[in-house]
């Protein structure tokens, strides 16, 4: 992509209405403008890491043998009413009354439309057990929406359903998309470490949030410092056997967020050089709420003995649109945004320092069309802005690696090349920054 033909408004001053750091870079990085409280746009750089985003959490659901669909945002207020939550959701629910007087509503969750697709589908036990998702858009009407896209009013939200004949069978559904969890985050250089949390108005008895630790985060939360340092599942890890293994493993040490959190239990079970006490951001919630649902809204297939049985239920959740602040607020320095190559927008950022200027041209051109040849996304700034501002401008973007081209060095075929995350800068020659850099943004594509 070359910049100057591109659409990115960066903003030079610090925006006042944003509270915190990721907030403040998304806007001055062009990458969302708010349209509404809580309801932004995805300009073309912040919807490319929005995608990618998406598109790694997609991976990973569909690696643990989850079924991908699509549900709408608007939803009947009848399904809500057969399960018995139209009226306990309260404000929070944006409804809407269309031209017949008909009840409908912005989903802010989809238990109920997947409940009745999945009752509606299912004919026999031997179709058990299944896991499907969607990434779709949701609408909260939060009191206040704050943090930019961290706590919006309409956010992007993959939401997984597993269903299941038996509590066994569904705590083995639980637990491999708990595992998937790991793998996810891990791949966008996160640390979440799943937490005993409350159900909410969801329900159900068994429930965790993934939570990323962060000075901004909005809850507050405990746990032993050994979690910060267990390997998640690696690639080839066999998503359809038994994955309690590897949960048990990260649930056998004291993690709790503020709701669930028991002071005396902490101090009995953590050494205290162990201790962490921490703000988090929550990436992730999953739950496990048996037969609610399913009870509620007729939803049972009849087992092997021909006995109707209620389908086990739970529900999965990642917030996609929040876990682009929660990244930056987990990578960023005083000059900006700090990306992993894997959720990057681009993953190089190519700077010509003289446009114009034949031979600097002529190579920045060909570096150009060697990496994006071999399949690496190169933002190219072809602009005539004073260099001291191409580079405060790539330093706020935060692509991963920068290729920077002059006049001077082009003489004695060199160029720069800088990355972004330690600052170390090298001279290089222009084959060698090619394959240095195909090479290295191949390695670090894929994190675990
Ligand atoms: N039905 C369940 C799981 S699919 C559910 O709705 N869970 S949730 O309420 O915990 O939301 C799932 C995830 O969405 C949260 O972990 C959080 O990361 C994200 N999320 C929730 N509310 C917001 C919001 N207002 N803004 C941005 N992200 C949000």
């Amino acid at each position: 992509m070359h910049l100057s033909r591109y659409f990115m408004p960066i903003l030079r001053e610090p925006p006042k209405e944003a509270e915190i750091v990721s907030h403040q870079l998304m806007l001055r990085a062009g990458m969302i403008r708010q349209s509404a409280a809580g309801i932004y746009s995805w300009l073309p750089l912040g919807y490319r890491v929005l995608r990618k985003i998406e598109q790694i959490v997609r991976q990973e659901q569909d690696r643990a043998g989850a079924i991908e669909l699509l549900m709408p945002t608007i939803q009947s207020a009848d399904m809500w009413r057969e399960s018995g939550r139209y009226d306990d959701y309260g404000k929070e629910m944006l409804r809407i009354t269309d031209r017949h007087k008909r009840d409908l509503l912005f989903g802010p969750t989809a238990e109920e439309v997947i409940t009745s697709i999945f009752r509606d589908g299912i004919k026999s036990y031997k179709e058990l057990p299944r896991n499907l998702y969607n990434i779709q858009w949701k609408f909260r009407d939060e009191i206040r929406p704050r943090f930019g896209v961290m706590r919006g009013r309409e956010f992007l939200m993959k939401d997984a359903y597993s269903f299941d004949l038996s509590k066994e069978a569904s705590r083995l559904s639980y637990a491999r998309m708990f595992a998937a969890y790991l793998r996810t985050f891990a791949r966008m250089g996160l640390k979440a470490i799943p937490m005993a949390a409350d159900t909410g108005p969801i329900g159900g008895d068994l429930s965790h949030e993934f939570i990323v630790l962060a000075k901004t985060g909005e809850s507050q939360v405990f746990c032993h410092s050994d979690l910060l340092e267990i390997e998640v599942p690696a690639a080839n890890t066999n998503f359809q056997g038994d994955l309690t293994e590897v949960m048990e493993q990260w649930i056998g040490a004291y993690a709790a967020t503020e709701e669930m959190h028991d002071a005396k239990r902490f101090e009995a079970e953590v050494p205290k050089d162990k201790r962490v006490e921490a703000r988090g951001i929550e990436v992730g919630h999953i739950f496990h709420f048996g037969t609610k649902y399913s009870e509620a809204m007729g939803a049972r297939v009849q087992g092997p003995d021909g006995n109707l049985i209620n389908l086990e239920m739970g529900s999965y959740g990642v917030g996609i649109s929040r876990l682009v602040g929660a990244i930056i607020e987990a990578g960023h320095d005083d000059s900006g945004i700090i990306w992993p190559v894997s959720v990057a927008p681009f993953e190089v950022g190519l700077i010509n320092l003289r446009v114009g200027d034949g031979a600097t041209d002529s190579v920045c051109a060909d570096i150009y069309a060697k990496l994006t040849g071999a399949g690496i996304e190169v933002l190219y700034d072809d602009t005539d802005e004073r260099a001291g501002a191409k580079f405060s401008t790539m330093d706020l973007i935060g692509l991963p690696y920068q290729v920077v081209v002059g006049p001077k060095g082009v003489k004695d075929r060199q160029v720069e090349l800088k990355d972004r995350k330690s600052g170390e800068k090298q001279t290089m020659s222009f084959e060698g920054v090619i394959s240095r850099v195909i090479e290295d943004v191949q390695r670090n594509r894929i994190l675990v």
